[in-house]
């Protein structure tokens, strides 16, 4: 759930980047990074594990106003892809406030995504969240991979569920969706941050910049 800090006038929200090793997690945080006015921004920093590493900044959009005369922060981090690193993930997990999947649309990935995602709900769960109630955005990525998996089925595969996720097809390596994907995810926080404070005063970001809040 969102953090608000009243003695630093911030409302700080949690977005963890999720997913199998090796599908371009980090690759979104460099390039939302290296996007971002440098005074709108953290640094980019790291904890190394043996062959991975969880990356993490702040980001403090302009255009977001949620509540009024509060600053408003994402902090966005990427978890740790491979089975080894459950714990370290589940850590990352906690607190999140919304989740992106980034999925590899390479071919040979695909039971590999669909195991990520088993995993995820799984840390999630034994945080005690249940996935289906976070906002979650669906990042297929590599789409420029020979033979990427078609959407259809990449859909029947990871997203076959009543309601399901928004999904944001993307080349993370040329920047391509990475921005949408953001923004989508952005958005869907943001709408149930309001809905859990009705008649608060609050001014929403949606009604200044209805698509392009998180894009700088
Ligand atoms: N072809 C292609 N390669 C990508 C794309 N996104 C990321 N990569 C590459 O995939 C590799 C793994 O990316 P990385 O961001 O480190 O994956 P992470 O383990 O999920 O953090 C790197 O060599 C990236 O350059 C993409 O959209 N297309
Ligand atoms: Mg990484």
């Amino acid at each position: 759930m969102a953090l608000v800090n009243h003695d630093t006038r911030e409302v700080q929200f949690k977005i963890v980047y999720c997913g199998p090793a090796f599908s371009g997690k980090t690759t979104n945080l460099q390039h939302i990074h290296g996007r971002i006015d440098q005074d709108r921004r953290g640094d980019l920093l790291s904890m190394a594990t043996s062959t991975d590493r969880t990356v993490f900044f702040d980001y403090l959009p302009m255009e977001a106003v949620v509540v009024k005369g509060y600053h408003t922060k994402f902090q966005l981090y990427t978890v740790p892809g491979q089975l080894a690193y459950n714990a370290t993930r589940q850590l990352v997990l906690r607190g999140a406030d919304g989740l992106v999947f980034v999925a590899d649309s390479s071919p040979e990935k695909l039971e590999e995504n669909a195991q990520a995602l088993r995993s995820t709900r799984e840390n999630l769960h034994q945080n005690g969240v249940v996935m289906e109630e976070l906002p979650v955005v669906l990042q297929y990525n590599k789409r420029d991979c020979p033979g990427a998996v078609g959407v259809g089925v990449m859909n029947l595969v990871l997203n076959d569920r009543p309601q399901p996720l928004p999904v944001v097809e993307a080349v993370a390596s040329q920047g391509y969706n990475v921005f949408a994907t953001l923004n989508a995810v952005v958005e869907e926080i943001l709408l149930r941050f309001h809905a859990s404070l009705p008649g608060s005063g609050i001014e929403g970001w949606g009604a200044r910049s209805p698509r392009g809040a998180a894009v700088s």
